[in-house]
């Protein structure tokens, strides 16, 4: 691989010119939203304004014809082009295939993966519409960076059109372990259509290697030490590029006015109690049921006079159209339900469960107040909540970050307690630890935690995958 440039290389590219992102969903962000808008879009926005971009992606509008023709409009110095989608593309692409297929597969959960062939047939159908509209929009030096499972096919799409623009594809989710991803009947062509990108980013060194061992067992073809390989006649690199967040943003976040309310509104409710949080959108994935089992196992631990712990579990509604999340809903709602029935008393209420979301001024005053932040997901591909506690905490009196071993994130933050969320004792045990710990162990924890989330950030995020995009060259152009 040609060597890396600097921070500065950004400004200075070896290739291209524009920078056109590709998002399955796209809400166009004006002005004062951009600071409530999630790490990720913060992340994009900045790329974009730096290279002179274009966002491109579904609308979020559905239509019973045929969509209309794309429409586009500048907000904040950046270009969006927006289709809409069929309601039936739609239901079989996104909810259906890409929620229902790729989703649970990609998460290790087979027993909930459905393989049905016309959901296969829409997700490559929309794929195919998006590569038509896209490339009537692209310039020849365009850099194109590709966001996600939804849009897998959309290289070998555009190749098929003839589009030869540089592309760059991020999984934000695992890559699954071989053995796992063979199960679905269409694992050839879709690993064949990661390999027509320029370059591939995973999450994490163990999403890489699982979609290296799935290359050299399934598809006959070896990497090269600097993560080269050729397939199909084109040369594809394969990288992991860490995700992370807008560290110094968030650290301040929990000192602002809107913080501040909040915390001291949570801070009036829970009388002197130490505070657990965990913060995640309402999927399986999260561990939530199983964290809130564990959590059930500590009160018994601590026993009824123990009125000490309060733990609040904000989980924001996700995918409700989608069957699975509405039986999880069920799920978590009845543990909820029992474990208040057993534990509250007049004066006490062990579990606040909020099915909700929250601003992320919000959010980061609730961290920055608790004692432990409960970050337990049975698999995930970085977990950005973790990175958010880290952040949001007081360097004086850090709280403890409790994290799945499952997350991408625990490769980076060795200073949480990590745990196995299958382990529900094991989780319970961390929390009691947790709770007991010292200031001296927290400090220092928490240190070598946000050291990590402050390498890590999200501009790191987005700069190396910018410099890969535009810089990359195979081994053999090098000759
Ligand atoms: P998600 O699965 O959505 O992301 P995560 O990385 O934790 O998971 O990001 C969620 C974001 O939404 C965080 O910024 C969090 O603060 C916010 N959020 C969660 N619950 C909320 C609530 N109740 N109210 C308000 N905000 C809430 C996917 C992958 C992850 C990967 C990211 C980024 O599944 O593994 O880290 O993309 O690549």
């Amino acid at each position: 691989m040609t060597p890396a440039r600097g921070k500065g290389a950004a400004a200075q590219p070896a290739h291209g010119g524009r920078l056109v992102v590709v998002s399955n969903r796209v809400t166009v962000i004006r002005g004062k939203q951009a600071t409530q808008a999630g790490g990720l879009a913060v992340g994009l926005l900045a790329a974009l304004k730096e290279a002179g971009g274009l966002w491109f992606g579904w609308s979020g509008e559905t239509t019973t014809d045929a969509p209309g023709p794309v429409r586009t409009q500048t907000a904040g110095g950046i270009g969006y082009a927006l289709t809409d989608l069929s309601v039936d593309d739609l239901e079989d692409y996104y909810n259906n295939f890409a929620n229902r297929t790729l989703w649970p597969l990609f998460h290790y959960r087979i027993d909930l993966a459905t393989y049905e062939p016309h959901w296969y047939a829409a997700y490559r159908r929309v794929n195919r519409f998006f590569a038509e509209r896209l490339k009537a929009l692209l310039r020849p030096d365009d850099l194109v960076w590709i966001h996600d499972y939804h849009l897998i096919p959309l290289a070998a799409e555009l190749r098929r059109l003839g589009v030869q623009n540089r592309l760059a594809f991020f999984l934000h989710i695992p890559f699954p372990a071989p053995e796992l991803y063979v199960t679905m009947p269409w694992q050839r062509e879709l690993a064949l259509d990661l390999c027509q990108y320029d370059v591939v980013g995973f999450q994490t060194p163990t999403d890489l290697r699982q979609f290296k061992n799935y290359v050299e067992l399934e598809l006959g073809r070896r990497f090269d030490a600097d993560g080269w390989t050729h397939v199909e006649g084109r040369h594809v690199l394969a990288a992991a590029v860490p995700i992370g967040i807008e560290a110094e943003e968030f650290a301040q976040m929990p000192y602002l006015p809107e913080a501040q309310r909040q915390r001291q509104r949570l801070k009036e409710a829970i009388r002197g109690r130490r505070l657990i949080i965990g913060v995640d959108r309402l999927d399986y994935t999260k561990g939530i049921a199983e964290r809130l089992k564990s959590f059930l196992l500590l009160l018994e631990t601590l026993g009824h006079d123990d009125k000490s712990t309060s733990f609040m579990q904000i989980s924001a509604p996700s995918r409700s159209d989608v069957p699975e999340y509405v039986n999880l809903r069920v799920e978590v709602e009845t543990l909820a339900g029992h474990i208040n029935g057993r534990f509250s008393d007049s004066d006490y209420v062990p579990l606040r469960y909020i099915n909700r979301s929250f601003s992320r001024t919000a959010l980061a005053g609730f961290f920055h107040l608790s004692a432990i932040g409960l970050v337990t997901p049975l698999r995930d591909g970085m977990n950005l909540v973790a990175k958010e506690y880290v952040a949001a905490q007081n360097p004086d009196d850090p709280g403890v970050l409790v994290l799945s071993r499952f997350a991408g994130a625990a490769g980076e933050l060795d200073g949480a307690l990590i745990v196995n969320p299958y382990d529900l004792h094991q989780v319970a045990r961390a929390m009691q630890a947790g709770l007991g710990m010292p200031l001296d162990e927290r400090k220092d924890r928490w240190e070598r935690m946000m050291a990590k989330v402050r390498h890590f950030d999200i501009r790191g995020w987005w700069t190396k995958s910018m410099r890969l995009l535009r810089e990359a060259t195979p081994p053999q152009r090098e000759s």
